[in-house]
């Protein structure tokens, strides 16, 4: 379909960056995969060697079905990490988290060399009008304090995510961490809204990532994509 297509464009849009030996950071969702695909498809073609850093286990299962070879972000520093997003914004700050994966993704992507991130056209937002609804990764001890600090400090309001399949109770996170939504309204800095989010005691992380921006963004439009520098 049109959606497949697009992110198919991006991916491989991306691909081109990626060089023999090279420790690539992988992100998470189904852009990724798509990539993940196609770069194992090259890697077999090409005979290259490369490394990749994964950010879930759901990254990490289909790079071993598909023969990747993983290594850890302490042995290794990826030269590009490659992502998707849930929202892109005009000057690149990106909204993260639909998939729950956003601690490891920000960790492998804010520590790789540089990151680019891989969408289809209709995460493109083009202006911070109106409410924003972020992730934010908390820890299980303190998540309803911190719903109650978002609402005094933000005037957010919070949903705590379940799981979507039949599994009862809250989302877990690959790190065994509480998921929520929040929606608030900001029309500032997004450098300064993750600087904030992240200070509440019991956020281990957030789904903005502003304060290191990708180098790249390729947006899938159609059989071919366009660049945001
Ligand atoms: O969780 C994330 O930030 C992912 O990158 C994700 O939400 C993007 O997912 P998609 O590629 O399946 O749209």
């Amino acid at each position: 379909d049109q959606l497949t297509q697009e992110k198919t464009s991006a991916a491989l849009a991306a691909l081109q960056l990626v060089k023999d030996g090279m420790v690539l950071g992988l992100g998470s969702g189904s852009t990724v995969k798509i990539f993940m695909k196609l770069l194992a498809e090259k890697v077999k073609r090409e005979g290259l060697k490369v490394y990749i850093v994964s950010s879930s286990y759901d990254t990490s299962i289909l790079a071993a079905t598909l023969g990747l070879i993983e290594v850890s972000l302490n042995s290794f520093t990826p030269d590009l990490s490659i992502d998707g997003a849930d929202t892109v914004f005009p000057d690149k700050s990106l909204i993260k988290g639909g998939g729950g994966c956003l601690l490891r993704e920000k960790l492998v992507n804010y520590y790789a060399r540089e990151y680019v991130i891989i969408v289809d056209h209709t995460k493109l937002r083009a202006k911070l009008d109106g409410p924003l609804t972020v992730p934010i990764e908390v820890h299980p001890m303190s998540y309803s304090q911190v719903v109650k600090a978002l609402r005094e400090t933000f005037n957010a309001e919070s949903s705590l995510r379940v799981f979507s399949e039949k599994k009862l109770g809250p989302a877990i996170t690959d790190n065994g961490g509480f998921l929520l939504d929040a929606t608030l309204k900001w029309s500032g800095d997004m450098r300064i809204l993750e600087e904030k989010l992240k200070s509440l005691p019991g956020v281990l992380e957030t789904g903005i990532f502003a304060i290191k921006k990708p180098s790249k963004i390729f947006v899938g439009q159609g059989e071919s994509y366009t660049v945001i520098e």
